[in-house]
């Protein structure tokens, strides 16, 4: 590329909506009824926009957020659309305050701003670019199925598989144990033998307790895997969870960047694998994540953001299942496309993520 035609970044554009969920979640660390959503605008020498999205988890954390990803913005404007140069240079600046948590959520959501620009300099979807080619993903639908009564929860069970999908995960993590094997047989009674069945305990229990629930589960039988037992961080005890049971461990939505799944693997934590794209370093952070599961010869599945993670588990060496939901989709101009339990990667330049404009008008916070 000619010297004068290089892509720069010409500003970051940074704003914040609470799009409702249509389907409340309930998880053992609390409710969630509105996703609250950093909308990133990146913004280049060529007119081309990148886009993306982080999830803010609570309204009281969009504000840090959206602070660092301008102030990474001001530092970055005129540089070049260089994913692994951005990083570089990140990663520099932010080396005494610790390339973690928050810093970590505002380089990712750059990162994947700044691959969508790169795409779509290149006319081709994000997919390509990368070497892989558009393709359908298979996805469980991970809407709804939180800590809830039992009727509720299996007439949810039923209308999530009705959407489409042959795989759905169960939110578990309930005071007593009963009242989780109770909902496992009342959701399973619902969906039937041949729909795959995830549960997620949201690090809810000790190690001891993990290895106790966990024989209960895996004495019960049909689950596909048994989601953060445990302290996330605790590679060690997670470990012991996975030796202990039959059921496959499965963990990684919050690995904070490639370097600590590194870790998690050499210390044997888990089974599976899940890194979330805007923990594990955004696209480029993925690409180098994957290369660490196929080194382990881990299956790897992703965590939300299925819109930009379709394109990265179909370049993905050991795919196995994206996690979709919805959470975005009141802000979305193009909505994602699920049929037979797979998601469609769209084939229009770049990522496919543009916003609604209304809808963001609608939903600003
Ligand atoms: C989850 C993560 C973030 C918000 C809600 C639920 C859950 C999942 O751990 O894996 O979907
Ligand atoms: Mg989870």
């Amino acid at each position: 590329m000619a010297r004068d035609s290089t892509l720069t970044i010409s500003g970051l554009r940074v704003r914040a909506v609470e799009a409702p969920m249509r389907l409340p979640l309930q998880t053992s660390t609390g409710a969630i009824s509105v996703a609250p959503l950093v909308l990133i605008d990146l913004q280049t020498n060529a007119g081309i926009t990148g886009r993306s999205y982080l999830f803010a988890v609570s309204r009281a954390h969009i504000r840090p957020i959206v602070a660092l990803v301008e102030a990474m913005g001001e530092m970055l404007t005129g540089d070049a659309v260089a994913p692994f140069e951005i990083e570089r240079k990140l990663r520099q600046k932010y080396t005494l305050l610790g390339v973690h948590n928050i810093v970590l959520f505002a380089m990712s959501g750059i990162d994947m701003a700044a691959w969508d620009a790169y795409a779509q300099s290149l006319g081709q979807p994000l997919v390509s670019v990368l070497g892989g080619a558009p393709r359908p993903v298979r996805a469980y639908n991970s809407k709804g199925l939180g800590i809830m009564a039992l009727k509720p929860l299996a007439r949810e069970a039923e209308q999530l598989v009705a959407q489409g999908f042959s795989a759905v995960k169960l939110r578990l993590g309930r005071p007593d144990a009963r009242d989780d094997l109770r909902a496992l047989r009342a959701v399973k009674k619902a969906i039937g033998p041949d729909v795959t069945l995830m549960c997620d305990f949201n690090q809810a229990l000790s190690v001891n307790d993990a290895i106790l629930r966990g024989r209960m589960l895996d004495d019960e039988g049909g689950l596909y895997w048994i989601e953060e037992p445990t302290r996330a961080d605790d590679f060690e005890g997670n470990g012991r969870i996975a030796d202990a049971l039959e059921t496959p461990v499965q963990i990684g939505e919050n690995f904070m960047g490639p370097e600590q799944m590194a870790q998690a693997l050499m210390a044997g934590a888990c089974d599976y694998v899940m890194p979330d794209v805007q923990r594990i370093g955004g696209v480029t952070g993925w690409m180098r994540a994957a290369a660490l599961a196929q080194g382990a010869g881990m299956e790897m599945s992703s965590h939300l953001f299925p819109e930009i993670s379709s394109h990265l588990l179909a370049v993905t060496p050991t795919c196995h299942w994206l996690e979709y939901v919805d959470w975005a989709e009141p802000v979305l101009a193009q909505p994602l496309k699920v049929k037979d339990s797979h998601v469609t990667i769209p084939a229009t330049p770049g990522t496919g993520v543009v916003w609604d404009e209304k809808a963001v008008k609608k939903y600003a916070v």
